[in-house]
């Protein structure tokens, strides 16, 4: 680790939050620290809560979440906020909007926004966010909101970092129900109707309330009714969430072997990928294979026979 970064880390622990922004742009960044960084801080962390915000874009997600911030920061919980921004591949491009909807909150020390690029490959999105919550909770923030947009791949990581998913729709959702159905009911713990100030909320509603007694297993999905814009709804969605909380705390867990295996497959996994992606390129170290492949003097099989050989494991 070089020694600004260890700098950075020094700060951290003394509660700098410059020096937690600036270790998160580090991770984002992909940093060769990264991964001690990680480690450093592991140990910290004290299993903050974990809510996902996803919907459909414009359906309302950020008013749900200034919402909330409002809530938690009455209950004296410190919050930490990742929105993801799907229009840009990079990171630290503030959503102008979210920034500004949320700015009540910017003067608050006890809570902290961070905007994120989204990357797209190779699973990148999900092991920098991961790992950017996990800097979070180790800061010593209680609930941490991940908004996300749309309703697909994205919100399945999604779905594997947060301990409760909430699926925001609005009135005019109903063809998105139609088409992901059991897909929807993968990613939800909870089902907002937000805007329900609307015409249609009522429809949707009864939707939902049918898709969740078909599909649900064990947990059987709420819906509930919003007007974020006015604070409707969400102090039984805060009843909720909460109970969702305590469901899980009862459910039988992975063992602690299951866990940190998979934990530790996931992060080699994707410290290889990006590895290889670096070499399979025009000037990597595989460069003579990749000019093969695009010049298809050989195919995706054979050139993967080829870095074999050279991979040492
Ligand atoms: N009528 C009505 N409008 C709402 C409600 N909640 C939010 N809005 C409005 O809907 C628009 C979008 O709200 P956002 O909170 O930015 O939605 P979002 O889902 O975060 O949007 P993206 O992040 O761009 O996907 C804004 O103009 C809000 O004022 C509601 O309950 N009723
Ligand atoms: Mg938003």
């Amino acid at each position: 680790m070089n020694s600004s970064t260890k700098k950075l880390l020094d700060r951290f622990f003394q509660a700098d939050q410059r020096a937690l922004a600036k270790l998160m742009t580090l991770i984002d960044n992909r940093h060769e620290d990264s991964l001690e960084v990680m480690s450093a801080i592991h140990d910290q962390e004290k299993g903050a809560q974990r809510i996902g915000i996803t919907g459909p874009p414009g359906s309302g997600k950020s008013t749900l979440v200034d919402k909330l911030i409002t809530k938690y920061r009455q209950l004296e919980k410190k919050v930490g906020i990742i929105a993801i921004d799907p229009s840009s591949p990079f990171s630290g491009g503030a959503v102008l909007g979210d920034r500004i909807r949320m700015q009540e909150h910017s003067a608050d020390n006890a809570v902290f926004i961070r905007s994120l690029g989204s990357r797209g490959a190779h699973g990148g999105l999900s092991r920098a966010t991961r790992d950017i919550v996990s800097l979070l909770d180790a800061f010593g923030f209680d609930v941490i909101l991940i908004e996300t947009v749309g309703v697909g791949q994205t919100e399945l990581d999604i779905m594997s970092i947060a301990s409760t998913t909430l699926v925001v729709l609005v009135p005019e959702s109903g063809d998105t129900i139609q088409t992901m159905k059991a897909g929807l009911m993968e990613i939800a713990d909870i089902f907002i109707v937000n805007k329900s100030d609307r015409e249609g909320a009522d429809q949707i509603f009864a939707e939902l309330r049918s898709l969740s007694e078909m599909y649900s297993t064990g947990w059987e999905v709420p819906v509930i009714k919003t007007v974020a814009l006015k604070n409707e709804g969400t102090t039984e969605l805060m009843e909720i969430i909460a109970a969702h909380e305590k469901h899980r705390g009862k459910q039988e867990k992975l063992s602690d072997e299951h866990i940190l295996l998979s934990d530790c497959l996931e992060i080699l996994l994707s410290e290889l990928s990006d590895d290889l992606t670096e070499h399979l390129s025009p000037k990597g170290k595989y460069k003579k294979i990749y000019q093969n492949l695009i010049s298809q003097k050989c195919n995706p099989y054979s050139a993967v026979i080829e870095m074999k050989k050279k991979i040492k494991i």
